[in-house]
Parts: C-alpha cells; structure tokens; sequence
C-alpha cells in the first residue's frame, strides 16, 4: 500500500504540502493540472513546474487524478477524434515525467454528486450527504446554484465553464444511452490505451459516483458487472480501475470486499473512505471507522492486505471536523485521521501474519 493524499494544488486548496508532509506514512500527492479545461493538452513545461513543486517537499508525484475527458468523447461526436488526440498527447507528456497512474472517469455531463456539501452529522461535524428524491425530483440546474453557492471552490467536475453550457449539453445526451455511452469508452479506450502502454502508464477508471444513473443520464461504471465490460473491452494491463469503496460502495448491492478480492489486482489505485447508507437510498459520509457508516472498511484493507497489495491508496472525502473551513470533503484532518486508520489496520493485518 502505497500512502498519498489528494492535493488541489498552490492557491487552490487550503492545505498545505508542509501540512501534509506531517501526516505519518504518506509518500505521494495525488496532483493534476486543475486550471487546464478537460480537452486541452497538458504541456510538458506546466507538468515539470508541478512536479518539481511536490517532489521539493519529498513527495513522489506517481498519480494523477484526473486528466479529465472531454464531453465530445463521451457524446462519440464529430470532435472527438481531435479531443482524443490531445488527451494521448497528454498521456505522453505525462510518461516522460515518470507518470504511473492516471485516474480519469466515464460520467456524462457531471462528475460526483451531493445535495448537500455541510450536512449536520450527530457529533457536531458536517459532511457531504445524498438526498436521493431530491435528485429524482429536481432540475439540475438547481443543484448547480445550490452547490455553487456553497462553496467558494468549485468542486472538481462542476467547472463553471461546463456547467454554463449544461442545457445544450442534456440536449445533445438525449441522443446517449448506456449502449451507445459504452461504445464510446470502447472507441476512446482503444485509440488510447497503446499509448498508455508505451508510456509506461495504467489508466484507472473511476466508478459514477453515486453509481446509478441521475437526472435520466446514463451512467455505466457501477459494478461488477461493469468491470467485466471494461475487461471484455481490453486485457490490456494499462487498463485499470480505481478501487474507489465510497463511490461504488453507495450501491448496498456492491459488496466492496468482495470486488476488492476481484478486482484489486486491476486497480493500480484505491480511494478509501465510508458512507452510511439509509434504507430509502440517501447516504451520507462518515469518518473512514468501519463502525461508523455502512462499508467494511476494515474486510476491504485485509483483502488488499491478502494480496500484498503494492498500488496506491489515498483517504478520501473526510467530515468537516474541528471547525476546519475547506473545499468539500477535501479537508485536512479528517483525512489525517483516515490515513492513520488505514495504516493501523494495514499494520495489525501484518503483525498478524508475522505471527501465524
Ligand atoms: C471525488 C472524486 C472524483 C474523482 C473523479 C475521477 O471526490 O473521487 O471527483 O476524482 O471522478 O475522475
């Protein structure tokens, strides 16, 4: 298990590497070009800057998440051949500055979703919750204002730039189904993954988050069943999954240990962190304890514990705990306390094995 931690980069977070570097155990930053539109190349003297940055505190800069895909390649469009091409080329550039992972997803139009980014929990913290009717029943555009008005920092994803051409684009996904969304991951996955291969890169698909579809999009990430698509789709080892628990995890149908046992050894990188799920679908999350949501957080780590599992794992959405003020999910001590929640089970796992 390789420790790193989500990083927004200079200017764009409230966390800071110093900060980071504190926290016991973590190796690398989870980095990207967060001011680069998805579509554009990502230059080789821009990627150089970043790094050199991050590596200056110690930190290996192994992961990118994400080098977003443009919404022509989803929609299979006349453009899309152009957007493919920048995307290798970003893939390229990426290699040359020893790149190993690039985490990406498949989701129309929006990336992850909430209804609410500072829901109230019991103890007094807040968290980013998930009303389900209120999705059912809402026009999207009312959620864009309500979760840009909450927060100062857009989350990743909901770039106002895309979210400004939002009709045209639920105009031009009438024409997309699961299907037709599924042929284009699999035209997209072809042209790129030879690249991917000879950059010395895996590309890690992120699950839709929450895994089903929303707002009449279709969504195709959800599942096991879902894995064995992208598999049938390529056996190339550049094509990999992010294990991500609390996004496929939303679906009390996916049993998360069970598609860790499966699918660990296809996912260079894991996002590791719980949600508490209520009967009527709506979930909330929670600290990354097993005891405290609805995800065996805890069968999860001995899984990967099982398989010597060497790719990268990183907490991810924390409670907003300690009056932190923070980008949703993204702050810093809640996280902290993930990390060491995952090393210790990680720790106790081996003593275990020492022993036997
Ligand atoms: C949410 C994240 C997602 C993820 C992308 C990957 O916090 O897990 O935004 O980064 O979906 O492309």
């Amino acid at each position: 298990m390789n420790m790193t931690f989500r990083w927004y980069g200079r200017g764009n977070d409230t966390v800071t590497l110093e900060q980071i570097k504190q926290i016991p155990g973590t190796k690398g930053i989870v980095w990207a070009l967060h001011q680069k539109p998805a579509g554009v190349v990502w230059e080789k003297e821009e990627i150089k800057e970043e790094i050199d940055y991050i590596n200056s505190f110690g930190f290996h800069t192994d992961v990118v998440e994400s080098v977003n895909v443009h919404e022509s390649i989803k929609l299979g469009n006349a453009e899309r051949d152009q957007y493919i091409e920048n995307y290798k080329e970003s893939i390229r550039n990426l290699g040359e500055f020893g790149v190993k992972v690039i985490c990406y997803n498949f989701m129309p139009i929006f990336d992850w979703t909430r209804t609410e980014m500072f829901h109230p929990l019991e103890d007094g913290s807040t968290a980013l919750f998930f009303e389900k009717t209120k999705v059912e029943n809402l026009d999207p555009q009312e959620l864009v204002k309500t979760v840009s008005e909450s927060s100062d920092l857009s989350l990743p994803g909901w770039e106002p730039e895309r979210m400004a051409r939002i009709g045209e684009l639920f105009e031009a996904y009438k024409e997309v189904d699961e299907e037709k969304l599924w042929e284009n991951l699999a035209y997209f996955l072809n042209e790129i993954l030879p690249v991917a291969e000879a950059a010395g890169i895996k590309m890690a698909i992120h699950p839709d988050d929450p895994p089903y579809s929303i707002f009449g999009l279709p969504r195709i990430i959800t599942g096991e069943f879902s894995y064995e698509k992208l598999i049938a789709i390529s056996d190339s080892a550049a094509n990999g999954f992010t294990l991500c628990t609390g996004s496929m995890g939303a679906n009390p149908d996916n049993d998360m240990v069970q598609i860790a046992k499966k699918y660990a050894s296809r996912s260079p990188f894991s996002h590791i962190r719980n949600v508490k799920i209520y009967e009527n679908g709506n979930f909330t999350e929670t600290s990354h304890y097993t005891t405290d949501g609805s995800i065996d957080i805890k069968g999860v780590v001995a899984e990967l514990h099982k398989q010597n599992y060497e790719g990268y794992v990183r907490p991810d959405h924390g409670r907003h705990i300690w009056g932190e003020v923070c980008r949703p999910g993204y702050g810093l001590y809640d996280r902290a306390l993930g990390i060491m929640y995952l090393h210790g089970l990680w720790d106790a796992y081996e003593t275990k094995k020492e022993e036997v």
